[in-house]
Parts: C-alpha cells; structure tokens; sequence
C-alpha cells in the first residue's frame, strides 16, 4: 500500500486517557456481581502508551458529559448482545443475553464522545453498539440469518485466526493497520446487518459480513468485528491499531490542551 505508514506515539506529553465502558459479570455461587474490563483491554492500552479510565454501567447522561471532558479517547469492549429493542427489532429465540443497562450507558458514551469528536474504537459488541447508536441494526444471530456463511463466526479460541478480512485499501483502518487483508480472531454470533448511514463499512469477512466500519469526517471513529486486544503480541496489524489510536489520542489531547478545554 502507497500511503502506508506506521505510527507511534512517541512519548510526548503525559499519556492520554482512555474511557473504557465496563462489562459486568454476575458471580454463579451468588456472590456479588462485579463490573471491570478484562485485562487484556487494558494491556493493550498500556502497550501502546495510553491510560485507561473504567467507567461502570447506570451512567446518567449528566456524568457522562464530565467525565468525558476529562479523557482523549473512548474504547468499547466486547460483552452481551445489545437489546434488539435499541434498534427496533423483536428478540427473536437465538438472540443471546443482554444487558440493557450497560446498552443505556454506551448509547450515552457514544453519543457524548462523538459530540466531543473524541477518538472511539469499538471492539466487537462495541462495533455492533456503535452501528446501533447511530440508527444500525444487527444481525441477531448469524449462523440463523446466513446459514449459507461457510465461516463459524462464533469460535470459542480467543487468539486462533479464523477468518480473513478484506479491508478497502483506501481506508483510515488499512492505513492504520498497513494492510490491506488481516487475518483475525472471531468470538461473535451477532454482526452490523444494516449499517448506519454516517458509518462506512471498510471491512469484510470472506462470507461478505461486515467486519470493520469507520466514520468519515471523524479524525478516528473505528469499529472492528475482531478482537486486536487478545492479538497484540502475535499479529502487528493488531499492535498498528491501537498505536493509531493512540496517536488520535494524543491528537486530541494536544488540541484540548491548546484550547485551554
Ligand atoms: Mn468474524
């Protein structure tokens, strides 16, 4: 690819902040439910020089715009699936667990981080999330919607690479990742089934499912099917990703500093 080029944040300033919405796992022996980010998130983050900031479920809208205000970028984690209702659709049988609570709190996050044109990537659920946010909808369940796919999407190896994805060279996430195929991790059974207008998909699994968006005119809005976390220290298009996201952090930071926000 012509227009590839590698980045990096290269340690100016202090490192940038990075809101991580939680995800809440509820204890089988009865013991209390506990919200956190798994930790691969979170080394991935520290990796690739940023700070994360984990915000828990039940945000009010209020709370979300100060917190907010106090950080340089917004990731989305991978969960339970988001409650067909946000984008006006029936549960049908196959639709996995929700948590409409946690749904409530990114819906808000979104909305607030791209009003602040903060930097968003969104992994997994979050890049079905963030398809929602913004008028989308989903696939409930892929293996019943294309059961023609010849992939299982729904693979329970956290780090085997499944499946390829094509992405469209001329795209923040190519350039990002200096490739134009990857080779990726899949652990989902939902996918974006009609993508929001303002989201352009630039990525595709060999069945044609959609596997990366991005958001035009935004400086960094990418949503991406696989799990890059869990790949970081196996695969450079994943360590690429969040180095990119990085340096829009650091963008952002900079500017804020600037204008004295
Ligand atoms: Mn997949």
């Amino acid at each position: 690819m012509s227009s590839c080029r590698a980045t990096d944040r290269c340690g100016v300033g202090p490192e940038p902040l990075v809101a991580v919405g939680a995800h809440r796992l509820v204890s089988s022996s009865g013991g209390n439910a506990m919200e956190g980010v798994p930790a691969p998130y979170l080394r991935a983050l520290r990796g690739a020089g940023l700070q994360p900031v984990v915000l828990p479920t039940g945000l009010a809208a209020e709370s979300v715009g100060r917190l907010l205000q106090r950080v340089d970028g917004v990731l989305l984690i991978g969960g339970p699936d988001v409650e067909p209702r946000f984008y006006g659709e029936e549960t049908r049988p196959q639709c996995g667990p929700t948590h409409p609570e946690r749904d409530q709190s990114e819906l808000l996050l979104v909305g607030e981080a791209l009003d602040r044109g903060l930097p968003l990537l969104a992994i997994c659920r979050g890049i079905q999330l963030l398809n929602v946010a913004l008028g989308g909808t989903l696939h409930q369940d892929i293996a019943t919607d294309r059961p023609d796919s010849g992939i299982g999407h729904r693979s329970q190896e956290r780090q085997a690479l499944a499946h390829t994805v094509r992405l469209e060279p001329d795209s923040l996430v190519a350039r990002a990742v200096c490739m134009d195929h990857v080779a990726v991790n899949t652990l989902h059974h939902q996918a974006v089934k009609s993508p929001a207008t303002s989201l352009r998909p630039v990525g595709w699994a060999p069945d044609g499912l959609v596997e990366a968006v991005e958001m035009p005119g935004a400086d960094f809005v990418v949503g991406v099917q696989w799990h890059p976390e869990e790949l970081v220290s196996l695969e450079e298009h994943a360590r690429r990703l969040f180095a990119a996201f990085a340096v829009a952090a650091a963008r952002h930071q900079s500017a804020a500093s600037r204008s004295g926000s």
